[in-house]
Order: structure tokens, then sequence, then C-alpha cells
């Protein structure tokens, strides 16, 4: 039932050879996929033999196989979590209805809409990443990096594959649309701001994979309570796939602070420039830019768009079904920060135009985590320095916050001060040129750049000196 059929020219688990006319469609897809990615996936890369895993079952446990192959060859395709026998709808007004099987006509857009921004997310993302191949640190994080690309590949077909089955003419549009627009292009962007930001140097892609990897996961768990069962089966194996991206994150980021500790620790100093590392304050700027405007992800504090998703049952909270309540919220409060003069405050509001806001606290709670866990690195090589979560008010371009001055710390302040003091808080441009200036390409098997430690084990059993990627 869950393993997955190689022998079609689409790799699917959704029986794609019963229906000839999708089929037809999506292999006319694939050409454009295949020459996007040609075009915008990892630079100069087609050539390179890489050690990477596959899908090959959609059981949580044992679903991936690892193999050696050149990255246009990966078997991008289809594959939906098993269906569950007799699902319900587990929120809104049609709580405790079968889920659905096909699109509600009556929701049909909100449905299109929420698919073709999640979709353009995932290959924003590769475009984003395109040219950090020419800088990597060590051939492991190479292989990471090239890895995250597949799959985020793979996540545009998830997406792909939902508006051609169940969106007829319109939903190819959208999917022909998702391989127009481009990250940062003037005329056509993608959707959302942060997939539209610049990833430089390998400290931006660590950050990235940390704080907006996990707006993915929050967000496709949202999708994952989904009345429409389709879209929760493609979210839950996305899931699957998302928890290797935010590891590249979070270990990424733990080993450069660990170098950057170590050398602060033997010089007896923050100020470990001239030694080759990033000096832990850099690293809390680069911090507070990837969470603030993955904070914006989540959208509005208030949300009737929200609000509406939900009642409507296509979009749920995050762990819905462990959430004790009634799972419709009519009369129902919850705590959203607003201004109130010169001060935030906690208000009570409807919850449901508050569900945007009560993901993104879901997420706060989950990605201070791995800042303790930083801490904990910190602390063990005895240098005082602490990492924290800025303010949610901090920095923000959208929802009640946008365009405000506040600190990291959640003051509000005046408008010239906040632009004086922003070098302080958010990478500048001399910290760039500087971290560009460490970001030198280290191939060799077993060698990795001195600004970062190198991983606690390798890939899947591989040591870390494994010729991870072949270039030929
Ligand atoms: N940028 O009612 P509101 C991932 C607009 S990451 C621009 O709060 P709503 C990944 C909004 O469109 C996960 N515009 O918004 C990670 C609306 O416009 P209208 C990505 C924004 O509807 C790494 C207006 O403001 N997935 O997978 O609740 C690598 C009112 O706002 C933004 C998703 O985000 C923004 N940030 O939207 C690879 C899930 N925020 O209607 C992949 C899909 C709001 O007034 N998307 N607006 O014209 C959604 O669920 C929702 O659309 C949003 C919030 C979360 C974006
Ligand atoms: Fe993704
Ligand atoms: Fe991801």
């Amino acid at each position: 039932m869950s393993s997955i059929n190689y022998s079609d020219k689409i790799p699917n688990n959704v029986n794609l050879s019963d229906d000839r006319r999708l089929q037809r469609a999506l292999e006319q897809w694939q050409p454009h996929f295949l020459d996007w990615w040609k075009a915008m996936g990892p630079d100069g890369s087609h050539n390179f033999d890489v050690y990477l895993r596959t899908a090959i079952d959609v059981s949580p446990k044992g679903w991936a196989h690892f193999d050696t192959v050149k990255m246009p060859d990966y078997r991008w395709g289809i594959f939906l979590a098993d269906k569950e026998e007799d699902r319900r709808i587990g929120f809104g007004m049609h709580k405790g209805q079968p889920a659905w099987q096909d699109v509600p006509g009556e929701y049909r857009s909100e449905l299109r809409r929420l698919i073709v921004t999640q979709g353009d997310t995932e290959p924003a993302s590769v475009e984003q990443q395109r040219r950090l191949g020419l800088t990597a640190p060590s051939l492991y994080d190479l292989r990471n990096l090239f890895q995250i690309n597949v799959e985020e590949g793979r996540h545009l077909w998830a997406m792909v594959y939902l508006l051609h089955a169940y969106f007829g003419r319109d939903g190819r549009e959208e999917a022909d649309a998702l391989l127009t627009r481009h990250s940062g292009d003037a005329d056509k962007p993608r959707i959302l701001s942060a997939f539209n930001v610049p990833t430089d140097d390998w400290l931006c892609f660590y950050f990235f994979c940390y704080f907006q990897d996990r707006d993915g996961k929050f967000q496709l768990h949202a999708l994952s309570e989904s009345g429409f069962d389709p879209l929760s089966r493609t979210c839950k194996f996305m899931l699957t796939e998302e928890a290797h991206h935010m590891f590249v994150g979070e270990t990424g980021v733990g080993r450069v602070i660990q170098r950057s500790a170590e050398l602060s620790r033997q010089h007896d100093t923050l100020d470990i420039r001239t030694f080759g590392g990033v000096d832990l304050p850099t690293l809390q700027k680069y911090l507070n830019f990837y969470y603030s405007i993955c904070l914006d992800l989540f959208g509005q504090e208030k949300s009737t768009n929200a609000a509406n998703f939900y009642s409507m049952g296509i979009k749920g909270r995050y762990e819905e079904g462990s959430i004790d309540d009634d799972h419709i919220l009519e009369g129902l409060t919850y705590k959203v920060p607003e201004i109130s003069g010169d001060r935030i405050v906690l208000a009570d509001m409807p919850a449901l135009t508050a569900v945007n806001e009560r993901l993104r606290d879901d997420y706060r709670v989950d990605s201070q985590k791995g800042v303790d866990r930083w801490n904990k690195t910190i602390a063990d090589l005895g240098v005082d320095f602490k990492f924290t979560l800025p303010h949610q008010a901090f920095h923000r371009n959208i929802g009640s916050f946008a365009g405000l001055p506040i600190t990291p710390d959640g003051k509000v302040i005046a408008k010239d001060e906040w632009a004086r003091r922003r070098d302080d808080w958010l990478p500048s441009e001399s910290d760039k040129a500087f971290v560009a200036t460490l970001m030198q390409r280290v191939v060799e098997p077993g060698k990795i750049a001195g600004w970062v430690a190198p991983p606690a084990r390798g890939i899947h059993g591989k040591p870390f000196e494994y010729e991870y990627v072949k270039f030929s």
C-alpha cells in the first residue's frame, strides 16, 4: 500500500497509471520542472555524483534509501502518507463529518490559494540557495545543501500534484506559474517576502534552515489537519522530510557557535574576527534577522482569512487533536499582543481570528529549544554569552507591529534612534562583507573551513571524511 512505484516515469504511490489524463498532464509539466531545475537549481551541479536519500516508502520508519545519484536524475515524485480509514474533519463547522476526498466547491478558491502559497515557497528556497554550493565549507555540508534542494523540489511536486489532480484548468495554470515566478525577481517575485531575500552566505543558510524551514514545519502541520484529505496526506509526508532540514539548521548554527566559542575561550575575547571566526554578537544579529522575517510568515495577528480557513475546516492549528477545547472556537478568546501607547500589551481577542498568532506562539516555543541548546554549548565552553530570541514586535513587516521602531527587547523607541542603532541589531553591510571573506570553498574529503566545527557524525553511518559529493 505505501510502497512507491518507481517503474513509472513519475514515481508515485497514488496509482497514477490508472488516471491517464492526469498522468499525461503531469508528464507534460515534468520537462518544464527539469528545465527550471537546470536553470535555477544548484549552480553548476548537474554532473556531480551526490550521496542522497530518496523516499521508497511513506511509512514513518525506514522510508529512505541512500545512493549516489546525479541530481537531475533524482526521482522526484508524488508520495502521500497512507490513507487513514474513516478519517473525520477535526475542527470548524464541519467537525465530525467525513474528510473530503475531493475539493468542496464552496472552498475551492481558498484551498487553491493555500496550496499555491505553500507550493511557491518550495522552488523559491531552491532559487535562494542556488549559489551556496560555490562556497561550501565541507563536502558534508555541500551534500546536505543538495539533499535539501532536491527535497524542496519534491515539495513543489507535492503541491503541483494537488493542483493538477483537483483543480482542473486553473490548477494547471497555477502549476505553470510556480515555475515562472522567481525569488527576488523585480517583475515576478515569489509570493511571500521572506522567500525573496538573498541567501548570500552559509550563516544565512543555516539560520534559514533553522527558522524558515521551521515555519514550514508549523504551516505543514496546520495544513495536515485539513479536512481536504489529499492535502492532509501530502503534508504529512512532507513533514518527515522537513525534520532533516531543521536538523541541518540547528546543527549548522550550533557548529558555527561551537567554533566561535572555542576561539573566544582560546583568545579570551569575543572579538575573534582576526582569528578567522564569526564573533557571537554577529551571529545574534543573523538570528534576529531570520527570526523576525519568519515571524512575518505567520500573517497578521488578527486575521479574518485565518478565521475563515479554520471555520471552513481547511487549515487547522498545530496538533489540533491534542488541544483541549471544542475545536470550533466560537466565543473563546486568546491573548494577542498589541501596541498601546508606547507599550506592548496582551489583549484578549476572539480565538478564531487569533489562529495565526497561536501558530506563531507555538513556533516561538519550538524555536527557543534550539537556542537553549546553543547556549549550553557556549556555557560548557565557559564563555560568557547568551543568545536570545528577539521580541516578536522587533523588525516586523506584517501585522500590528509592521514598520514600528521597536527594540529586540520590545521597547518602542523613536524612529531615528531605531535607524541609528539598526546595525547593532541586524547584520550590517560590513558584517556581511566580513562574513563573505570567510566563505571560501572547502571540498577535499575530510577538510572543513576554519569558521565552523565539523559535525559530530556523518550521514547515514558514513564518516565525516566520506566523499559525499564526487565532481566529475
Ligand atoms: N507576505 O489574514 P492575513 C515552507 C497578506 S514555509 C506577504 O494574516 P493569511 C518552506 C495575506 O496574503 C511555509 N503577504 O493572512 C520553508 C493577506 O492578503 P489579502 C509556507 C502576506 O491569509 C523553507 C493579507 O496579508 N507556507 O514551506 O492568514 C524552505 C492579510 O493577512 C504575508 C505557508 O505560508 C506575508 N508574509 O495569510 C521551503 C502556508 N502574510 O487576502 C519551504 C500557506 C500575510 O488581504 N499560507 N499576507 O489580499 C498561508 O497559510 C497564509 O497565506 C499565510 C497568512 C500564513 C501566509
Ligand atoms: Fe519544503
Ligand atoms: Fe524544508
